[in-house]
């Protein structure tokens, strides 16, 4: 049989633009790609010659592996002090009529729901409340943690943290440190959204901007915390905007290699102040993914998030460099459902997120947070799945 790498070779020489070309023998050959390079291939390269070439480093990284965890969300609170255009989700502290806070006894009934149930990872995101502050959140991370121990927690975006700093008048460094004491493990990656000033002005103006989120989490990698990080896709961003947030992010990576996975988000255009902006289709997502795992080199995870997303295209997002696909989630998450998403309560047992990554032709693997790999499924009966008490 033809080895991939033979298949490739020719693929690489079949395209006729000699810069395409070149491209692709540096990835073929482990060489980083240019921004130019970036922005050629989302302008000028074909669908199925990215996706080859995003396949191919996909296999050569995790051969068939496709991840996930079971993990679960709570959203403290869609109450925020920030009015970003694209969110359909938080409520001004104003109106919070429409809004809802959970008090620490509602968040601790969550996390006492999970007894007995195999999840590893609680991910904690939500509106930046003005009233909720560091000390709050430093409190219910050690009663989380007094009840249960080994669940990671994954919370807090840059842009809540800022805020909570800011507000407590501690450092970054100071900020992060209390909060990761108190048991805070990792953080998750949103807030992210484009970087660069020209896109963040208009659709993001009052929050932390590129430098303040990029410190927040170099600070958290020198801790030797892991975190994530996301690109809001699909909007009013022109192609080298997001060559641009990428290469900040494959900058930090290089000096740190803090960060776990990379996470683009698609756009969703309902109910928020950008409903006049069309969302992208799915082949021009399938090329962002196919870019993103080209582009970021140093990042040893790509994940598509299948709530935001839709199963289907999460799948199919599995042969565009995507070996990730988050986790159960379980929620009440309305962050997506708010913005149009078609999964309006997001969650999938564990024998449904197996069954769509096999029907997708890849082996599905469970891990933790920090991709330890906690079970693979390839040779486990579905039905096994289904009956088996650590079903969930
Ligand atoms: O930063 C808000 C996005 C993010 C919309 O780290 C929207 O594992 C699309 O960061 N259309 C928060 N996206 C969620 C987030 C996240 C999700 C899953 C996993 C992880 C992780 C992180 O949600 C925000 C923003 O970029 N968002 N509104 C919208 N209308
Ligand atoms: Fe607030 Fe986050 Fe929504 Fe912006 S995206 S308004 S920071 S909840």
């Amino acid at each position: 049989m033809k080895s991939i790498k033979k298949s490739i070779e020719e693929i690489i020489q079949s395209v006729k633009h000699k810069p395409l070309q070149q491209i692709g023998e540096k990835v073929l050959n482990e060489q980083r790609i240019t921004e130019e390079d970036g922005t050629m291939l989302f302008e000028q390269a074909s669908l199925p010659y990215v996706g080859a070439l995003a396949n191919f480093v996909r296999e050569r990284l995790h051969g068939n592996k496709t991840y996930f965890n079971r993990n679960f969300h709570i959203e403290p609170t869609n109450v925020c002090v920030f009015s970003c255009a694209f969110c359909a989700y938080s409520r001004l502290y104003a109106h919070r009529e429409e809004g809802w806070e959970l008090s620490e006894d509602e968040i601790m009934r969550i996390i006492k729901s999970y007894d007995g149930r195999p999840v590893t990872e609680v991910h904690i995101v939500g509106g930046v409340h003005p009233k909720l502050n560091m000390d709050f959140f430093a409190g219910l991370m050690r009663k989380i943690k007094a009840h249960r121990p080994g669940l990671h927690i994954k919370g807090y975006t840059a842009v809540e943290l800022d805020y909570m700093f800011r507000k407590a008048k501690v450092s970054v460094e100071e900020g992060l440190r209390i909060l990761h004491e108190a048991g805070l493990d990792s953080l998750p990656g949103g807030g992210a959204e484009i970087f660069h000033p020209e896109i963040r002005e208009q659709i993001c103006a009052d929050k932390v901007d590129a430098e303040g989120w990029l410190k927040i989490h170099a600070e958290a990698h020198k801790m030797g915390m892991h975190t994530n990080a996301t690109m809001l896709f699909g909007h009013i961003e022109k192609h080298w905007h997001r060559i641009d947030h990428m290469e900040r992010l494959r900058k930090l990576q290089d000096q740190t290699h803090g960060f776990n996975t990379f996470i683009p988000l698609k756009f969703r255009n309902k109910n928020n102040d950008m409903s006049h902006v069309p969302e992208s289709s799915i082949a021009e997502d399938m090329k962002l993914y196919a870019v993103a795992r080209l582009y970021m080199d140093n990042f040893p995870h790509l994940k598509a998030y299948w709530p935001m997303l839709g199963r289907q295209n999460a799948q199919l997002a599995l042969s565009f460099g995507v070996n990730d696909l988050d986790g159960t989630i379980d929620d009440s998450t309305k962050i997506y459902s708010m913005a149009g998403s078609e999964e309006q309560h997001p969650s999938l047992s564990t024998a449904q997120l197996v069954s769509l990554i096999k029907q997708a032709g890849r082996e599905p693997v469970e891990r933790d947070t920090l991709y330890n790999e906690i079970m693979n499924y390839k040779d486990i009966d579905l039905a096994e799945i289904e009956l088996s008490p650590i079903s969930n």
